[in-house]
């Protein structure tokens, strides 16, 4: 029973009394409205407080999200059979949860009901405690008033923390975890609602195997209208040699059903549970990170390196507003660099927390990251590894080879998929792929050092040659190159898309013509000629044959 139905339900019994008199907080409506202090004004002024009022700003529909009501009713999502399962779940005082979740500008509405969701969804005796850390939001008096209000509820423990500067939620969601004190931890972004029945199957899961980290099925919530959505659950969680998230198709195996948890390389996201001492133990997430993004990803490969192991399960689900676009600047990382003219700040970061990805974690394959993100290695690091190399060598973490070959097939498969890999360049420029323009792709070659210049990949087996957008390099009569969506190697029309290397020139198969580039950024094919600078393209990473 969860912590508001309890309180709801026990209003007779006498332990619960004396809180109820002094604070009516927690009423859940039927209609689906849970208003603090029982008091449907006292919802529509702690929310008109938010101090930024536009959409833009928050990247989803403010004005919804006000008006829809802190608690709802979100559909079913996860199998019928979830519902029936008896879960073998560990008693109360061996497994109390505690939830972290940082924000910075997050709308009152929004928030709150990410707090109402866990209070109404969760078994009152395993939610420990809520931390919320503020991470200087401009809204200054939030956390004050939210702690006026849930407070007073007693339970679950509320532990409220705000940064006066701006720390990002790496090291927030690291402060708040240190303060935490519940057996497990779960991390939780600020615009989610958890639906029904979400804890009893990742408890089940975690409790008999303390080393295993798991994730729920995230349910996208739609940033416009605020639709609950069913999420997928045939997919797995993943990332590229750029060190960028991707999920990744999985296959049933016999007798498997689609419901029933399964391993998987990185978490769903930043959404995770897993035990408090194993997290810690693991050094929390990476403190040199900065601001967003690539912790989950660290994580998950010291978990697996250092003897753990992550599911997904698709009976836990938890709803999450995808944002289409950031709704936060990032701060300016390299103020005096001239990199800082290349590189916006939200870029500068990523490259910032891969590359501590790839030189903590790598080993020798770090040169296929750095092949596809050459600017990283001109991005400096301030700080020594000491507690990681102690880890690594305390906890007799597995080297990368090993994560290659049992943890990720994919990642491995597309070390031996590539005959080639990386930026294409040709002389001092490269082939970028600009988007399209009045209806056609658009070829170009420009400098090298954009972050997000178009990565190829020659297939070994195919001899296409791809961009990650999936478009591929073809050539249409009369012999002029383009990018087209990639055909299916059964299709014959694929004959177009094929290329081979002769040297450092790139072979149309069907014509025998060579990839040229004679007028210094237009692309044709011609007669083939040894050593021609301008038909020569490398690509950052040559595989061995
Ligand atoms: C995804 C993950 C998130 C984290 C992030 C990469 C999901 C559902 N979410 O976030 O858990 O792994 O990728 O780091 O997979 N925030 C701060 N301080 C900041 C910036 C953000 O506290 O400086 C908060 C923000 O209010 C939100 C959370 O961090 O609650 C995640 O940020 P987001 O929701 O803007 O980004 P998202 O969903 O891509
Ligand atoms: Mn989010």
């Amino acid at each position: 029973m969860s912590y508001l139905a309890q309180q709801q339900q026990g209003q007779d019994k006498e332990e619960l009394k004396p809180k109820l008199d002094a604070d009516p907080a927690g009423v859940c409506l039927s209609g689906g409205d849970w208003l603090p202090n029982g008091n449907a004004s006292g919802w529509g002024e702690f929310i008109s407080l938010t101090p930024e009022r536009s959409e833009k700003y928050y990247q989803y529909n403010l004005q919804l999200s006000d008006t829809v009501g802190a608690f709802r009713k979100v559909p079913k999502t996860r199998h019928a059979s979830c519902d029936t399962h008896n879960y073998s779940l560990p008693p109360f005082l061996e497994a109390r949860v505690s939830v972290v979740i940082s924000f910075h500008n997050e709308a009152r509405s929004m928030l709150l009901r990410t707090i109402v969701s866990l209070l109404s969804r969760t078994p009152a005796d395993y939610l420990h405690e809520i931390v919320l850390v503020d991470d200087a939001s401009q809204d200054k008096t939030l956390l004050e008033e939210l702690r006026a209000w849930l407070g007073t509820l007693g339970r679950p423990r509320f532990i409220f923390l705000t940064n006066k500067q701006r720390q990002g939620l790496i090291s927030s969601r690291n402060m708040g975890a240190a303060l935490a004190s519940g057996d497990y931890i779960l991390f939780l972004d600020s615009h989610c609602e958890v639906n029904d029945g979400w804890l009893e199957p990742l408890l089940e899961r975690v409790s008999h195997r303390p080393n295993l980290a798991v994730s729920p099925v995230l349910d996208p919530i739609d940033p416009v209208t605020l639709r609950y959505q069913k999420g997928n659950e045939m997919l797995r969680g993943g990332f590229d040699w750029s060190l960028h998230f991707h999920w990744h198709k999985r296959e049933l195996t016999n007798q498997e059903l689609p419901e029933t948890p399964y391993s998987s390389p990185v978490f769903a996201g930043g959404v995770l549970l897993m035990s408090r001492e194993w997290f810690l133990k693991l050094g929390s997430f990476n403190a040199n990170l900065k601001i967003w993004g690539g912790e989950s990803i660290e994580l998950a490969i010291k978990l697996w390196l250092c003897g753990g192991q992550i599911e997904i399960v698709p009976c836990s689900r938890i709803g999450h507003i995808f944002r289409r676009h950031h709704a936060f600047d990032f701060p300016l990382q390299y103020p005096e660099h001239p990199m800082e003219q290349e590189l916006s700040p939200a870029q500068a970061t990523y490259l910032h927390n891969s590359k501590i990805i790839a030189e903590s974690w790598l080993d020798e394959y770090k040169s296929m990251f750095y092949a596809l993100k050459p600017a990283a290695r001109r991005i400096p690091l301030n700080h020594t590894s000491h507690q990681l190399q102690q880890l690594r060598r305390e906890s007799r973490c597995h080297r990368f080879h090993w994560y290659l070959r049992h943890v990720s097939p994919e990642l491995s498969s597309m070390l031996y998929e590539f005959a080639a890999t990386g930026t294409l360049r040709n002389e001092d420029r490269c082939l970028h792929h600009a988007g399209v323009k009045n209806s056609r792709q658009q070829l170009i070659l420009v400098s090298c050092y954009h972050d997000d210049i178009t990565q190829w990949s020659l297939f070994r087996s195919t001899g296409q040659l791809s961009t990650q957008r999936e478009f591929c390099l073809s050539v249409e009569v009369p012999l002029e190159v383009t990018l087209k969506p990639c055909l299916r190697t059964n299709d014959t029309a694929s004959m177009s898309q094929r290329w081979h290397r002769m040297g450092t020139s790139l072979v149309h198969n069907q014509t025998h013509l060579c990839l040229d580039n004679p007028l210094k950024g237009r692309l044709e094919l011609t007669a083939c000629r040894w050593h021609a600078v301008s038909q020569s393209f490398q690509f950052a990473l040559e595989m061995e044959r």
